[in-house]
């Protein structure tokens, strides 16, 4: 991974990556990103590696990602105003880096997972996981794009249910191009949303989901329910239908039901 094409591809007008930190293997971005949040590193840094030995979703699920294939990159950024706003920060995250995507891969259809996951093809290409420490008011958000992995590349557990950009468009792509694309995007919706508030990010993600009208079985704290998803309130809540009765799922996990 060259930075400083990435660099280049930013000019000098941005906040977010005036300063792109890089090493071969680390632990996890996330984890090195958070360490330096608290050791004083400053909004708009951005930590990339080629290989994560400890890469995780949500709830310390691995993330799978073979050396120098694949995207891992964490950024920093300031949390919105209100705390109880935090969790818009992985709906800016989702949207941004899916338009991102559409931008530099026209020909393809990605789609947004409540609340984390970017799909492409129906398969999983991309997971966004945002974490603090303690307090804090800086959030980490860390995404893992699959990129140049081929069908081979994946653990037999993933090998139905995800894909990444080079299956998709047949060619290897320049992770750098995609960065920096990432970035902008992540940076111009932050805007828009300190300026407009969260309707703009939901607009775009009614249109991108793959969930509207969808049963889902819902799982949250340790219990599951079955409903349909009736879209996302202006808070950014996911509102599933169960039994007649309005739902608001605030975290947990989401599974198409056939
Ligand atoms: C996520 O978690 O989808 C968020 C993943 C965030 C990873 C990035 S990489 C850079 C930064 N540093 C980190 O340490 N983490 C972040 P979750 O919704 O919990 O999904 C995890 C599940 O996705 C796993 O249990 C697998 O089923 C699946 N998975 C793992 N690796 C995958 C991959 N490469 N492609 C598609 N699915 C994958």
């Amino acid at each position: 991974m060259d930075t400083n094409k990435i660099a280049k591809g930013l000019g000098l007008n941005r906040w977010l990556g005036k300063k792109i930190h890089f090493k071969e293997e680390i632990a996890s971005t996330n984890s090195w990103a958070l360490k330096a949040v608290k050791e004083k590193a400053a909004r708009g840094e951005v930590f990339l590696t080629d290989y994560q030995t400890q890469g995780h979703g949500r709830l310390d699920r691995h993330w799978e990602s073979p050396p120098g294939k694949n995207i891992l990159m964490s950024l920093i950024d300031h949390l919105p105003s209100s705390e109880s706003q935090t969790p818009h920060l992985t709906l800016i995250a989702g949207v941004s880096f899916l338009k991102a995507l559409e931008q530099s891969f026209s020909q393809l259809q990605f789609q947004i997972k409540w609340p984390n996951d970017i799909l492409l093809s129906g398969k999983k290409v991309g997971g966004i996981l945002c974490e603090r420490h303690g307090t804090h008011k800086l959030a980490v958000i860390g995404l893992g794009l699959n990129v140049n992995m081929f069908p081979q590349d994946f653990s037999s557990d993933l090998a139905q249910t995800a894909t990444s950009l080079q299956i998709a468009t047949g060619s290897k792509i320049k992770r750098e191009k995609v960065v920096t694309a990432l970035l902008i995007n992540y940076e111009n919706w932050r805007e828009t949303y300190d300026t407009y508030g969260l309707a703009p990010i939901i607009n775009v993600w009614k249109k991108k989901t793959n969930l509207i009208h969808k049963k889902v079985k819902v799982t949250e704290n340790a219990t599951s329910y079955e409903g349909i998803v009736e879209g996302m309130d202006e808070d950014g809540f996911l509102i599933v239908n169960t039994q007649g009765k309005n739902q608001k799922v605030i975290s947990g996990d989401i599974t198409l039901c056939f």
